[in-house]
C-alpha cells in the first residue's frame, strides 16, 4: 500500500498548520502547502535524496527521505527556486504513486483485437521491445517515418522525442498546447514577442493588484505561484476575481465578478475603454514601447461599461470601479494570463485582450507584473545529428489551416489518424505519459483514430484507460526511481535541477531513457544514444557548462547569476515582434485574416433546461493522473457536480444525491454527487476534471465520480492556432 498511512499523512498536514501559526501566514493556512523543510534528515530515514517532482509539470525540487530502501516522506527542497522548502499536497503525496499497488509491473502484449476485451499477456522486455521495433521498422518501410506520431506529456518524454527525431518524424504533440495554454502563448508572443512558458514568468509576489480571469489559483495549485499569490495578499494586494464560480481565490478577493461564461472579451474591452477614457493607463510606457494605440483607442471607444453589462451581466459601476483599482496598482497590477485557456474558440483573441490590458497597465517587464527571465545555458550532450528531412506534418505549425500555431496540435494528429482527413495518414502512435482518452476532447473520435492504427505502444506507470487500447504496454519506473533530462527553465534566477533515482525501480519497470535507448538500438539508431545512462547524460551537460556537479547531486540544484528581470532592476526591454514594439494592433494577425485588435462575439446560449459545463482543478489532484493515488484519494476520492442551489430546488433534486449530466448529444456522465451551492451562476455547472475512470486496472479510482472529457463531444476550434475550446458543451441534470 502507500508509503504513509492516513494518520501519518495528516500529521504532515498538522505540522504544516503549526508552522503556519508560528510563522509566515497565508500560504500554509489556506492551502496546506507543506512547510516542513528538513532540519534533521537523520530523523526521517537513513538518507535524503534531492530530485524533482512529477506529480504535475511545475517540477518543484523535492527531498525524498529513505529508510531501509523505502521512501518514507517527501518534502520541499529549500535550495530549489520553485519549491523553496515547500510542496503542494500532491507533491507530498508522491509515495502514493510509487507504492500504488495498481502500478504496471511487467511489459504487456495484447492478445485480442484492439477495442475488444483487452486481453493482455505479460511478456519479457526483450519480447516487448523486439515487437515494438519490428513495427516501427515496418511502418517506416511501408509509409515513411512521418506515419509515426508521438504524444508525450511529462518530463521523461524527452527521450522519446529524441528517438522520434532520430527515427525521422517530427509528428510530436502534447495536450498541453492545443488543449491547454497554446492560445495564451501565441497571443503573448504576438503582443510582446515572448510567450509566458512554464513556470509562468509572473512576479505575483510583488503585485499590488491581481486580476484573475478564471485562473483559479489555490485550486490550480502550482506551488511557487500559490506561494507568491498568498504572499502578495499577505502584503495587502487587492484581488479582482472574474469567474462564474465563487472559487477559492474569489473567497479572498475584494471583488468577485460572476461573469456570464464566454463573455470575458467584452469585459476586457470595457476595462480598456475606462482606462483610456479616464486617462488611467500608463501613457509614458505605452508611448515608449507600444504601437497601435490610436487604433486601440478608436476600437474601444464604443465598448462602454454599459455595452459590456448587456453581455457580461457585470454592472457598469463595478466595471468602472475595478478598472480604477487596477490602475491604482500599476505597474504592479497584473492581469493573470491564465494557463488552461481553451474555453470558447476565441481564446487567442481573449488572451490578446489580456495581453493588451497588461500593456496599458505597463505591467510587462515590470516589478509586480510579468518579468523577463533568464535561463542557464547548457551544452548538448554530443550525439549524431538528425538526418531526416520529413515532409510537412499533416497538422502542422506552418502551412496548415491554423496559420498562427507554433506547435503541433495533439488533437490534429489524432484527426490525421482517421483515414482521409489529412494530406497523409498517421499509422502508428507512441504514447508517453498522457491518458489521451481523458485529456483530448471527443473521446469517441480518439477511439476511432486508435482503431485505424496499424500499431500503438504506450509507456505509462499505471494501467490508465489509454493502455487498454495499446498493442504493447511498456511499464515505466516512476520519477522516484529514475533519472531524466536536466530541468533548466527560464526563471528569475537561472538554475538547473537534477532528477536522480531515489530508490531502485520496483517490479519489472524501467526508466524511460532505457526504454527509448533499447528501441533505438533495435532500430539501428544507437549513435543517437551514446551515453551509459541518463545520469551520465545529465551530469555531462551541467559539467560542460562549468557548474559544480557535486553540488548538483547533493543539493539537487545549481544556480546561475541573476540578471535584471524588470525595468525597475535596470532591464532595457526588447520586444521580438515584427515592429520591435509591443503590438496593441497586430499586423501579423491582420495578414493572417483575423481581427488585429480583439472583437467580441457573444457565445451561443445554453438551450432552456440546459447548463454550460465548466471544469477545473482540485488542490489535491492533477488531471486524471493522481485520482488512483490512495494518499491523495483519502483527501478527495470523487468529484461533485456544482449546481446553483436555486436551480437544484427547481429541478426537485437534493444536495448530496447522485445525478447524471446528459449533454447536447445525449452522452451521459457517470453518476456524480450533486453539490447544491450559491457559489455558481445559474446558467452553468462545474466539476473537477480527472475523475470517472473506467479502466479495470485502476482499482481505487475506478467508478469514482464522473469524467468531464466524456461530455466534451463538441469543441469550438480557435481559427488562429487550432486550440480546442471545450467550454461549449451543455448538459441537463437528472437523478441518477
Ligand atoms: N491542483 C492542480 N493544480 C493544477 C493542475 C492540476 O491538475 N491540479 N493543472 C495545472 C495545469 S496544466 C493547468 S493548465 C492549470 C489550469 O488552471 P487554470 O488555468 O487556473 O484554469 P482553468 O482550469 O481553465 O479554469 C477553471 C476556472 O475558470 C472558470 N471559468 C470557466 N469558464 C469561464 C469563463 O468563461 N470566464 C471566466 N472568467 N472564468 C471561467 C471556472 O469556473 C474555474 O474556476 O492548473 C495547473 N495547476
Ligand atoms: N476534459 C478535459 N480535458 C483536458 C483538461 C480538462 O480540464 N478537461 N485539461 C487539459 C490540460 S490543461 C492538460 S495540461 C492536459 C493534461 O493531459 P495529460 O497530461 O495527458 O493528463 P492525464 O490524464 O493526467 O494523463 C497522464 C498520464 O501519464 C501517466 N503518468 C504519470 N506519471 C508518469 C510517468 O512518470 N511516466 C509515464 N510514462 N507516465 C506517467 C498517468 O498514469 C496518465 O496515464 O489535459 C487537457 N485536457
Ligand atoms: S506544484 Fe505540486 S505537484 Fe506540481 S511539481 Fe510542485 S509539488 Fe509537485
Ligand atoms: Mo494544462
Amino acid at each position: 500500500m502507500s508509503g504513509l498511512t492516513r494518520r501519518q499523512f495528516i500529521k504532515i498536514g498538522a505540522a504544516t498548520a503549526g508552522a503556519a501559526a508560528a510563522g509566515s501566514g497565508l500560504v500554509t493556512r489556506w492551502w496546506g502547502l507543506d512547510d516542513d523543510p528538513v532540519h534533521n534528515p537523520g530523523t526521517d530515514g537513513d538518507r535524503v535524496v534531492p530530485t524533482f517532482c512529477e506529480l504535475c509539470f511545475w517540477k518543484c525540487g523535492v527531498l525524498a527521505h529513505v529508510r531501509d530502501g523505502r521512501v518514507t516522506k517527501i518534502t520541499g527542497n529549500p535550495a530549489h527556486p520553485l519549491s523553496r522548502g515547500r510542496l503542494c499536497p500532491r507533491g507530498t503525496g508522491g509515495t502514493g504513486l510509487l507504492y500504488d499497488p495498481d502500478r504496471l509491473k511487467k511489459p504487456l502484449m495484447r492478445r485480442d483485437k484492439r477495442g475488444g476485451e483487452q486481453v493482455f499477456e505479460e511478456v519479457s522486455w526483450n519480447e516487448a521491445l523486439d515487437f515494438t521495433a519490428q513495427h516501427l521498422i515496418g511502418l517506416k518501410d511501408k509509409y515513411g517515418p512521418e506515419a509515426l506520431a508521438l504524444y508525450s506529456h511529462g518530463y521523461g518524454g524527452s527521450w522519446f522525442k529524441h528517438l522520434m527525431q532520430a527515427y525521422g518524424s517530427k509528428n510530436i504533440a502534447a495536450p498541453s498546447y492545443a488543449q491547454c495554454r497554446g492560445p495564451r502563448e501565441v497571443a503573448f508572443q504576438l503582443t510582446f514577442g515572448a510567450s509566458l512558458g512554464s513556470p509562468e514568468v509572473l512576479d505575483l509576489e510583488n503585485s499590488r493588484v491581481i486580476t484573475l480571469i478564471g485562473s483559479h489559483l489555490g485550486e490550480n495549485m502550482h506551488n511557487t505561484q500559490v506561494q507568491d499569490f498568498a504572499s502578495a495578499i499577505d502584503k495587502g494586494a487587492q484581488l479582482i476575481v472574474v469567474d462564474p464560480r465563487f472559487s477559492t481565490a474569489a473567497g479572498k478577493a475584494r471583488y468577485w465578478l460572476p461573469i456570464k461564461p464566454g463573455t470575458d472579451i467584452a469585459l476586457l474591452l470595457a476595462w480598456m475603454h475606462v482606462l483610456i477614457n479616464e486617462g488611467l493607463y500608463d501613457r509614458e510606457y505605452v508611448e515608449k514601447y507600444a504601437i497601435g494605440f490610436d487604433a486601440l483607442r478608436e476600437h474601444v471607444k464604443d465598448k462602454t461599461p454599459e455595452w459590456a453589462y448587456t453581455h457580461t451581466t457585470i454592472a457598469p459601476d463595478v466595471i468602472v470601479e475595478t478598472a480604477r483599482v487596477m490602475a491604482g496598482g500599476r505597474p504592479a497590477s497584473l492581469v493573470h494570463p491564465g494557463r488552461h485557456v481553451v474555453w470558447y474558440g476565441d481564446d487567442t483573441q481573449r488572451s490578446r485582450a489580456i495581453a493588451i490590458l497588461n500593456a496599458l497597465l505597463g505591467s510587462y517587464a515590470r516589478k509586480g507584473g510579468i518579468f523577463v527571465p533568464s535561463q542557464l545555458k547548457l551544452p548538448k550532450f554530443p550525439y549524431k545529428a538528425y538526418e531526416h528531412h520529413p515532409k510537412a506534418p499533416p497538422d502542422t505549425p506552418k502551412g496548415s489551416s491554423y496559420p498562427l500555431a507554433d506547435e503541433t496540435l495533439a488533437h490534429g494528429l489524432c484527426m490525421a489518424t482517421i483515414p482521409g482527413t489529412a494530406n497523409y495518414d498517421i499509422k502508428g502512435w507512441l504514447v508517453y505519459g498522457t491518458n489521451l482518452l481523458m485529456a483530448l476532447p471527443q473521446p469517441e473520435e480518439v477511439k476511432r483514430a486508435i482503431q485505424a492504427l496499424d500499431f500503438m505502444a504506450v509507456v505509462d506507470v499505471l494501467p490508465a484507460e489509454i493502455t487498454g487500447w495499446a498493442d504493447v504496454v511498456l511499464p515505466e519506473a516512476t520519477y522516484l526511481e529514475r533519472c531524466d533530462e536536466i530541468d533548466n527553465p527560464p526563471w528569475k534566477v537561472p538554475f538547473a535541477a537534477v532528477r536522480q533515482p531515489v530508490v531502485e525501480p520496483m517490479y519489472d519497470s524501467k526508466p524511460g531513457w532505457w526504454i527509448a535507448r533499447e528501441i533505438a538500438q533495435r532500430l539501428g539508431l544507437s549513435d543517437f544514444f551514446p551515453w551509459k545512462d541518463s545520469l551520465e547524460y545529465a551530469i555531462h551537460r551541467v559539467h560542460e557548462a562549468g557548474y559544480d556537479c557535486e553540488q548538483l547531486r547533493t543539493t539537487g540544484v545549481v544556480l546561475g547569476k541573476a540578471k535584471p528581470t524588470t525595468i525597475e532592476d535596470g532591464l532595457e526591454p526588447v520586444f521580438a515582434t515584427p515592429s520591435g514594439k509591443i503590438e496593441l494592433f497586430s499586423q501579423r494577425i491582420a495578414d493572417a485574416g483575423f481581427d488585429p485588435i480583439p472583437c467580441f462575439t457573444p457565445p451561443e446560449e445554453p438551450p432552456s433546461g440546459q447548463f454550460r459545463l465548466l471544469f477545473g482543478r482540485a488542490p489535491t489532484h492533477t488531471f486524471a493522473r493522481t485520482t488512483n493515488n490512495r494518499m491523495l484519494g483519502e483527501i478527495m476520492s470523487e468529484n461533485e457536480l456544482w449546481v446553483n442551489a436555486t436551480v437544484v430546488a427547481e429541478l426537485g433534486l437534493q444536495h448530496g444525491e447522485k445525478v447524471v449530466a446528459i449533454n447536447q448529444d445525449g452522452v451521459r456522465s457517470q453518476p456524480i454527487r450533486l453539490k447544491a451551492t450559491q457559489r455558481i451562476r445559474t446558467d452553468c455547472v462545474y466539476m473537477v476534471h480527472g475523475f470517472g475512470h473506467d479502466a479495470k486496472g485502476l482499482t481505487f479510482a475506478r467508478n469514482r465520480g464522473a469524467d468531464d472529457a466524456r461530455l466534451v463531444t463538441r469543441v469550438k476550434v480557435d481559427p488562429l492556432m487550432g486550440g480546442t475550446g471545450m467550454n461549449v458543451n451543455f448538459v441537463r441534470v437528472e437523478k441518477a
